[in-house]
Order: C-alpha cells, then structure tokens, then sequence
C-alpha cells in the first residue's frame, strides 16, 4: 500500500501510523484523513496486529489540527463537511477493535487533541503541548473536542480549555487525565514500543471486548452498561484465549493468545 500523507509500518505486532506532513506540523487534510482510514482498515484486517500507536513524524507535533489554510472562505457546507470527516476517523479510531495509543511527540492542538483522544491511551513527550485552540481562530472544536474533553476532564476543566484556547504542557495534561504518561523526550519511542508490546502480549479477544465496553459504557446508563458487561464477559468465557490463559496459569508458563 502506498502512502503520500502518512507512513504505515508494522513490525513486532504493532502497526505504526506516522502522519507525515512534518513542513505543516501533521495538520489534517483531507488526503491524510483518507490515508490514516486506510491504514485503519488495513490494520483491522491483519490478524498479524495486535496493537496500533498513532504518532506524528519530526520532533514538534503530533498535530497541529485541521489545516487551517483550506479553511479560508469556508462555506457552512464545507465546515459541516470538514466535521464530518474528522468525525469519521475518530469514530473509526473509537471502534477499530485493537487498541490504539496516540503517542504524542510535539503539538497535539485542536483536532490533533480530538483524534488523540479518541485513541484509548495517549503518551506524552514531556515537549508535548496540547490544547483546544479552535477559539483562537474564531471556531469551536468540531471533530468531538467539546464531548470527548468532557469525558475526561469533567466540565469546569473542559470550559476552561475550550473558552480560553490556552495550551498546557504535557505534566498538566496527565494531571487532568487526558494522557497516561509523560516520559522525557529522549526514552520517548523506546517507552512508546514497550507499552504496545505490553499490550500484544495480553489476550486480544479480552482487549477487543473491554474496549467496546468501556467506549459504550461512557454513554449509557449504569444498569445497561451493567448488563453489556455482562454479555461481554460471557463471550469472553467462550473465547479460546481464557483456555490458553488458564492452562498457562496451571502450568506456570507465559501464555500464547492466538485472538481466537
Ligand atoms: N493547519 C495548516 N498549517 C499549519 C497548521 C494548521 N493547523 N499549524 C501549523 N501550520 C503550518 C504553519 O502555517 C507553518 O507553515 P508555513 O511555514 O508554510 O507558514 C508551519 O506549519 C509551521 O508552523 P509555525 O511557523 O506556525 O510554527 P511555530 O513553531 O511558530 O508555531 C504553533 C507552532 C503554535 C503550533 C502554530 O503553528 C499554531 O498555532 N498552529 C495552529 C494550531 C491550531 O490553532 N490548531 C487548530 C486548528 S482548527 C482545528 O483543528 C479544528 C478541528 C475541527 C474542524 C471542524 C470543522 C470546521
């Protein structure tokens, strides 16, 4: 598969999606948008993958967001539109069934910070800054900033980032919740690698149900969300992962989770 916007690397079971516009700090056009949902479709489809880490290529930004140039003389049909595609891929990023961290090296701004925190894990450089900054160029979050935010930070947070556009560093960002780590900058990729190999190492079919539950959960009341989990625990008992894991228990070595 080729890429022009982005660069798509697996190797350890972990696919690295690199946004690869480094001159314009990773901002998100609609080329890279495309690219990024079709490198998702192609991880979703490769049972050799178990993990996805979303990064941002040269040592400043993850992403500085949507690209700001293709919004001169935007139309209200063009903003519903450009919402829409950003919402497209963080939905993706939401329901792709492996996990996926956002490793944050630079600027993660605007929708840099949506897409990131549709991610399930985020971490930080500790050169990392973030922000809503739409409200500085006269707009709003449009890719899910204003409800994804707000599920992590709570409101008073969330209103303070949003109404002022300011950016915290990223210390700040994990005291708030939005990233699970912060690591200085240079055992940044290391520390990136061993967290998502970590993560292949567990049961995929355990992770895949645990993140539908818990991304579902978040928007509904606790009694169904109860009962989902329920569900799901039963399809996990079915899985041959549990066998494999228990086995490997009961014999006091490393399981080997096939997926399956
Ligand atoms: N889009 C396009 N180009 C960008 C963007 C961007 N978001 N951010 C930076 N660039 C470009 C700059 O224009 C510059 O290019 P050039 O050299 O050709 O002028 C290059 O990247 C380097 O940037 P700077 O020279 O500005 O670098 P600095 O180190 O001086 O500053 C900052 C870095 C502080 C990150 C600064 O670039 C900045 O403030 N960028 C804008 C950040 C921002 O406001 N992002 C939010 C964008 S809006 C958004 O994401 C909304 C999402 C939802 C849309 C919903 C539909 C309407």
């Amino acid at each position: 598969m080729e890429f022009k916007y982005i660069i798509h690397e697996k190797s350890e079971g972990i696919a690295t999606i690199t946004l690869n516009r480094p001159e314009a700090l990773n901002a998100f056009s609609k080329d890279v948008v495309e690219e990024v949902l079709l490198a998702l479709e192609d991880v979703r489809n490769d049972e050799t993958v178990r993990v996805v880490v979303l990064t941002g290529a040269g040592e400043k930004a993850f992403s500085a967001g949507a690209d700001i140039k293709s919004m001169v003389g935007m139309t209200s049909l063009k903003a519903r539109e450009l919402s829409l595609m950003g919402e497209k891929l963080c939905v993706a990023l939401e329901n792709l069934e492996k996990p996926v961290i956002a490793a944050l090296n630079g600027y993660a701004l605007g929708g840099g910070l949506e897409v990131a925190m549709s991610c399930d894990l985020r971490v930080a450089s500790e050169t990392a800054r973030m922000g809503q900054t739409e409200i500085n160029i006269g707009l709003i979050p449009g890719w899910g900033g204003t409800q994804r935010l707000t599920r992590l930070v709570g409101m008073t947070k969330a209103k303070e980032l949003v109404f002022t556009g300011k950016m915290i560093d990223a210390k700040t960002a994990e005291q708030l919740g939005i990233v699970n780590m912060v690591v200085p900058a240079d055992k940044f990729k290391e520390t990136v690698r061993q967290f998502a190999l970590e993560l292949t190492s567990k049961a995929p079919v355990a992770i895949k149900v645990a993140k539908a539950l818990i991304n579902k959960g978040a928007d509904i009341g606790l009694d169904s969300a109860l009962a989902l989990e329920r569900e799901g625990f039963g399809v996990v008992a079915s899985s041959e992962d549990l066998k494999e894991g228990v086995s490997a228990f009961t014999e006091k070595r490393k399981p080997t989770f096939k997926g399956k």
